[in-house]
């Protein structure tokens, strides 16, 4: 059979979503994520003017096949936007393998290799007495594993630093998003490095200090360090034993984790921002950390992603696969489908999604006790509501911007 159509939608149901439907000759249709927050509409371009008119009449079954065409054919391969748009294509392709033969997706990705995946939640205070807050309502729900980011005296407003609004509720989304027909402009932080690294060892020992030695704590450096201030902060976390410390300096320059590893024992994880196998080359086999963090959706969906995971297992190296809100649920799945199936699966992300985004996606995997799992549903077991997702016009939306107090721009 071959590829008849393919359509790409972008539904706003809180947050903007790219999704592609591809749909066979028989009727079969798949779905993939290639949503890239704050330049989403590049993605769909991408798909809908370059991507969908060369693959129509193309059998639908040459997943790997079409990954490589997609890949080596344009000439200009890698980046977020070329791998998000092959990702979505990739994945869509896989469900519908797997909706053809009838099985949850996992079992075409060689099956179980465990019973449930470890899931790590969000929680953040701007004090470290609202933090704690946050933790206990996780731990309370049976999370065993929680990222920790908190305030800083003297900075206002820090991204991924919230308190959970009244009643308890604990939600946030990774971008503003713009007033109805109102231009967008991304909003603006102040951010100041010193005073995060004293600060964040003290919201460590009391985190460590009310929930004691088993619950396992992650934090995102968010990349915002130099080498030698993420070395500091590696090491001066050693004592509360963290789990990971996540993207402690910018991913573009490989060589400054050896730094970080000569003085520190502390876990790194990086990747969010990684799109294909080639970034982590130098990170992988100098063993330089020991979570890949990329996501399906940023680096060429299943079929990427998986590479990435079969050079890491080599080296011993895990998967901490990229699971924000603005990741979908088709992409989320698609994390569950292979970490459940790979052995050097590690931890997972799991940011639940909004109320809103979950009428629009109907999803078949499910949370018990800080475990996720896929469900058995054939495919990936997430399907789109066409006609609920039409109700969510796309909002212009950017992530923060980040400055230094003299006003210079910095990383984040
Ligand atoms: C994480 C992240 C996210 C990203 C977001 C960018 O670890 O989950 O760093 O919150 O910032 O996905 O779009
Ligand atoms: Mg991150």
């Amino acid at each position: 059979m071959t590829i008849a159509r393919i359509d790409v939608t972008v539904t706003s149901p809180g947050r903007n979503f790219v999704t592609v439907k591809v749909t066979t000759e028989d009727g079969h249709i798949g779905w993939g994520d290639g949503t890239l927050n704050g330049r989403e509409l590049a993605v769909v371009s991408y798909l809908r003017d370059h991507v969908a008119p060369t693959l129509i009449g193309r059998d639908e079954s040459a997943i790997e096949q079409t990954w490589q065409y997609l890949y080596r054919s344009p000439y200009w391969r890698r980046g977020p936007v070329t791998m998000a748009a092959v990702a979505a294509i990739d994945m869509a392709l896989w469900d519908i393998a797997a909706k053809k033969a009838g099985e949850p997706l996992y079992k075409l990705l060689g099956g179980a290799s465990r019973t449930g995946l470890l899931a790590y939640v969000h929680a953040s205070g701007t004090t470290i007495e609202s933090l704690k807050e946050a933790v206990r309502g996780y731990v309370d729900q049976g999370f065993r594993a929680v990222r920790i980011q908190a305030g800083v005296p003297g900075l206002d407003q820090i991204y991924g630093v919230h308190d959970a609004a009244p009643g308890g509720k604990y939600e946030y989304e990774p971008a503003g998003r713009a007033a109805a027909g109102a231009a967008m402009r991304p909003t603006e932080e102040t951010w100041d490095t010193a005073a995060y690294l004293r600060h964040l060892p003290t919201v460590f020992a009391a985190v460590r200090e009310e929930f004691g030695p088993e619950l396992r704590l992650l934090h995102d450096g968010h990349h915002r360090m130099s080498p030698i201030e993420a070395a500091k902060l590696a090491k001066s976390l050693e004592p509360y034993d963290p789990f990971w410390l996540e993207d402690c300096t910018p991913g573009e320059d490989q060589s400054v984790l050896r730094l970080v590893r000569q003085h520190s024992v502390t876990p790194l994880a990086i990747g969010e921002v990684f799109n294909s196998v080639y970034d982590y080359q130098t990170l992988i086999t100098e063993r330089l950390i020991d979570y890949v963090r990329s996501s399906a959706t940023h680096a060429g969906g299943i079929t990427g992603l998986r590479q990435i995971m079969s050079f890491a297992a080599i080296y011993g190296i895990r998967s901490g696969f990229h699971g924000p809100t603005d990741v979908s649920p088709v992409g989320m799945a698609a994390h569950l489908h292979l970490g459940l199936a790979i052995h050097n699966f590690g931890i997972q992300e799991y940011m639940p999604h909004s109320e809103d985004t979950l009428s629009v996606f109907r999803t078949g995997y499910r949370v018990q006790d800080g475990m996720l799992h896929p469900g058995e549903a054939p495919g990936l077991g997430v399907e789109l509501d066409e006609e609920a997702a039409a109700e969510y016009e796309y909002v212009p939306a950017y992530l923060p911007v980040n400055r230094l107090r003299d006003g210079s721009v910095h990383d984040w």
